[in-house]
């Protein structure tokens, strides 16, 4: 078995969840915050039969889209995450998602 951490924006993250949903997969949607832009984003926790795992990636990537952001933070973030050598203004390439994928010992339900 394993467990799928998976990073999504926040603008796919209502798709990615339908689509995961709609395949009889079970997910954990946690609001998280990126720590470079500082803006949120989605992380999602499935925990998947081995043989599911490339399915699920799929339809991850299918439903998460690259996109540029503006990073609007103010020099006033810089030691609350910011790398110093992005500035305001300066536009990054984020996402699609970011997943990792780890193995579990043992799932449990109680
Ligand atoms: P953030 O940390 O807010 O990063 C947003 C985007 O900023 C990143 O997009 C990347 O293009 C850029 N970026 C991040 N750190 C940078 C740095 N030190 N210098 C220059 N540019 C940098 P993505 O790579 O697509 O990441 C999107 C979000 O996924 C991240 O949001 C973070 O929440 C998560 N993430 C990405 N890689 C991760 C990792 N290795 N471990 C944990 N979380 C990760």
């Amino acid at each position: 078995m394993k467990l799928i951490v998976a990073i999504v924006n926040n603008d796919d993250s209502a798709v990615v969840a339908s689509a995961l949903t709609r395949e009889k997969f079970s997910v954990t949607k946690l609001s998280t915050t990126g720590g470079f832009l500082m803006v949120g984003n989605t992380t999602f926790l499935i925990g998947a039969e081995d043989k599911d795992v490339e399915h699920i990636k799929k339809i991850i990537s299918d439903f998460s889209q690259t996109r540029k952001r503006v990073n609007t933070n103010t020099t006033a973030s810089y030691g609350r995450g910011l790398a110093n050598d992005v500035l305001p203004g300066d536009e990054v390439t984020v996402g699609g998602a970011t997943v990792f994928v780890l193995s579990v010992d043992e799932m449990a339900k109680y």
